[in-house]
């Protein structure tokens, strides 16, 4: 694949945090960086020791292979490999890469002159996954309480954990994630759709600018948020989701330990009732 035009003009050196001039370079189509190399490492160690895992575990078969946290006996502890020291080093691996993406993209804005939103998005994500598998466990007082590495194991873990408090979409901000996660479709349902039927006429009709867009939304519902609008919208839904489901799991076990439903007798015992 050759370079398109306008890339090598921005093939320019600066904005690392780490390294200098040291990484300061492109494979191919990639841009290194110190950051590349850590989350290349990062990455092969971690799917190594994956495979490692499925391998002494019972089966290949993709759906039911599981790497499983330490039991809860373990407390805070490093266990032994076999015993969930595999997923010990696995989170290592994960987390390492993670920040590592971060923060290549951090330079890369950097490099370019743009703003850090983009790290700073993929940093409400990867702090969604460092509160299941790390702030929640050492606030309950065992990394036997992250979640298991595996499709079925996983989503049985989110399953169980849900029953332990009897009905979790009764947890006040399971609702405010979901809410959010619904409007973050809907916005984008919106967006991808108004764009569409504005930049890709039928044959031989001309391509529409905003103002089209801006009159459609003014004409149908009185309000238009504007183009720079929907995508502040847009990221702050998005992330507005991820956040509030790490507080939904985050209180469920260090802030409540009843079932959910239960929670709601603030209301009921309001002494406006009388
Ligand atoms: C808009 C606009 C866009 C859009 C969209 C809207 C021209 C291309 C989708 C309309 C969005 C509105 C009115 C906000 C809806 C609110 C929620 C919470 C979903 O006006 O400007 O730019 O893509």
């Amino acid at each position: 694949m050759s370079m398109l035009s306008f890339e090598r003009k921005y093939r320019v050196r600066g904005g690392t945090l780490l390294g200098g001039d040291l990484f300061d370079f492109w494979v191919g189509q990639f841009y290194v960086g110190f950051f590349g190399v850590t989350t290349i490492f990062f990455t092969l160690l971690g799917t190594a020791l994956i495979i490692y895992g499925a391998a002494i575990g019972p089966t290949w078969n993709i759906w039911q292979i599981n790497i499983a946290p330490p039991d809860l006996s373990y407390g805070l502890a490093l266990a032994p490999l076999k015993e969930g020291g595999l997923w010990q080093a696995i989170t290592v691996c994960a987390l390492g890469a993670f920040v590592s993406w971060a923060l290549r993209q951090a330079e890369i804005a950097r490099k370019l002159g743009m703003g850090l939103h983009i790290p700073f998005a993929f940093s409400v994500a990867i702090f969604a996954y460092f509160t299941l598998v790390v702030i929640r466990p050492v606030m309950m007082g065992a990394w036997g309480h992250g979640f298991p590495y595996g499709i079925f194991s996983h989503l049985d873990w989110v399953s169980n954990v849900g029953y332990q408090y009897l009905h979790f979409h009764y947890n006040p901000a399971h609702m405010i994630a979901i809410t959010f996660f619904f409007t973050t479709v809907l916005a984008l349902a919106l967006h991808g759709s108004l764009v569409l039927s504005a930049v890709n006429p039928d044959k031989g009709e001309a391509v529409k600018a905003p103002e089209h867009e801006d009159t459609f939304f003014r004409d149908t519902i009185g309000y238009s948020i504007g183009t720079l609008g929907i995508h502040r919208l847009g990221l702050f839904l998005a992330l507005s989701a991820g956040f509030w489901s790490a507080v939904c799991i985050l209180i469920s076990g260090p802030f409540w330990t009843r079932g959910w439903p239960e929670w709601w007798d603030w209301w009921l015992n309001l002494p406006v009732w009388g």
